[in-house]
């Protein structure tokens, strides 16, 4: 009877040892979820921060791309191109509501980054259109997308992808 009450008594041990192992493991799954981790770059006295894209379902053309520019500078520099290996090319877009409607249009002259100033891209706001991608971004990969200022110059910054639904799905390109 004893040796029974020992047996199960390892047992229950066990159990709890697989248990905290399976919260272990998880604690550590979300430490890893992109967009928990911050991630920066730097060009010139800009600081570029968190470059996330979204995921896209298959045969999707289009994919929006954010981040926030900070200018530590005492000039202004401005935002003039994009380019990424995942679309054919990448434009520079505003969101905003027109007569009730929500419209995107592209940005022409690119996006001024005001001296100390900083400019946050966003579902909503202004964003990135990477357009006619050649393939679909999957949630966790990151890809190289190069940024081009007129002062800073061009730096090559990665954007992590997120899941479909993040941010509210303000985003939306039927294209
Ligand atoms: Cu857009």
């Amino acid at each position: 009877m004893s040796s029974f009450l020992l047996a199960a008594r390892a047992h229950a041990q066990r159990g709890f040892e697989h248990f905290s192992l399976a919260v272990f493991a998880l604690l550590l799954l979300l430490a890893c979820v992109p967009g928990a981790i911050a991630h920066e770059f730097k060009a010139g006295d800009l600081e570029i921060g968190h470059p996330w894209s979204r995921a896209t379902p298959p045969g999707a053309k289009v994919a929006g791309g954010y981040f926030t520019v900070t200018n530590k500078g005492s000039a202004p520099d401005r935002l003039q191109s994009i380019s990424s290996e995942v679309s054919d090319k990448a434009e520079l877009h505003e969101m905003g509501v027109k007569d009730g409607v929500m419209t995107m249009r592209p940005v022409s002259g690119g996006l001024e980054i005001p001296a100390g100033g900083k400019v946050e891209l966003k579902p909503g706001g202004y964003h990135l259109m990477f357009v006619g991608l050649k393939r679909q971004p999957k949630q966790g990969e990151k890809f190289p997308a190069t940024l081009t200022f007129e002062k800073a110059g061009s730096v090559t910054v990665e954007f992590a992808v997120e899941g479909m639904g993040e941010m509210g799905g303000m985003d939306d390109h039927a294209e």
